[in-house]
């Protein structure tokens, strides 16, 4: 028996690669506590409801530092579906529901700083990740695509190979620390919530102690800010 044609629907205006990871990237529901409650695709998850809702689900962020201590800045490509062309820190996804269980943040943040950043994976040491704090968050986005999460924030410290891969990043640079706040008012693009609250409530008490930076871990803390 001939085998039936798929036809596949063409989201208007969504990149092919981007609007593959909607459907086929299984995140995590949390409760406010961050207990996994269930899973939902990575579009149910960032669609804004009628009431301006999202689910909640959880994330995490990425701050990169060298070795001289300069931050790694990126701007989100055109292609991203929720905030194109922001500016953010290096890296931010979602801990998948994979092999039938969640799967651990540092996993998934070496997963992704391969897949976006191109570091190779023998230089993403999980020892070298500190788990700072976590932060619950919603914002609206554009009203269509937005966020509802509990972003877990991992810094990581070491001095990789960077090879941006230009569907997830338009534009990166690292900034020396006494440069940063003169520079961030010369980008010419919005920067996003995530990275603005974390800039606000505590990227300078982290930045400056990143040679200590574990005994400012506050990991059973969940931040609303
Ligand atoms: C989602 O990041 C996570 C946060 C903290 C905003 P993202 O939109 O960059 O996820 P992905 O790279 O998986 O599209
Ligand atoms: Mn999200």
């Amino acid at each position: 028996e001939p085998s039936k044609p798929e036809l596949k629907e063409i989201e208007d205006g969504v990149d092919p690669a981007q609007a593959a990871a909607l459907d086929k990237d299984i995140c995590l529901l949390v409760d406010e506590k961050d207990n996994f409650i269930g899973t939902a695709t990575k579009r149910d998850c960032h669609k804004v409801g009628p009431d301006g809702k999202v689910l909640l689900h959880r994330a995490f962020s990425v701050f990169l530092f060298n070795k001289r201590g300069d931050m790694f800045l990126q701007r989100r490509s055109s292609q991203k579906v929720t905030y194109p062309d922001y500016y953010t820190n290096a890296c931010c996804s979602h801990p998948l529901y994979i092999d039938d269980k969640p799967e651990d943040v540092v996993t998934a943040a070496r997963r992704r700083l391969n897949h976006e950043l191109g570091i190779p994976l023998d230089q993403l040491d999980p020892s070298l990740f500190t788990f700072l704090t976590r932060v619950h968050y919603h914002d609206p986005g554009d009203g269509v695509w937005g966020e509802h999460e509990i972003d877990h924030i991992l810094f990581f410290q070491s001095d990789v190979k960077v090879k941006p891969n230009s569907n997830e990043i338009s534009e990166y640079c690292f900034v020396p620390k006494s440069e940063f706040n003169a520079y961030l008012p010369t980008l010419e693009g919005p920067i996003t919530p995530w990275f603005n609250m974390i800039r606000r409530h505590r990227l300078k008490l982290w930045w400056d102690n990143l040679h200590r930076l574990k005994e400012l871990a506050e990991p059973d803390k969940i931040q609303k800010f």
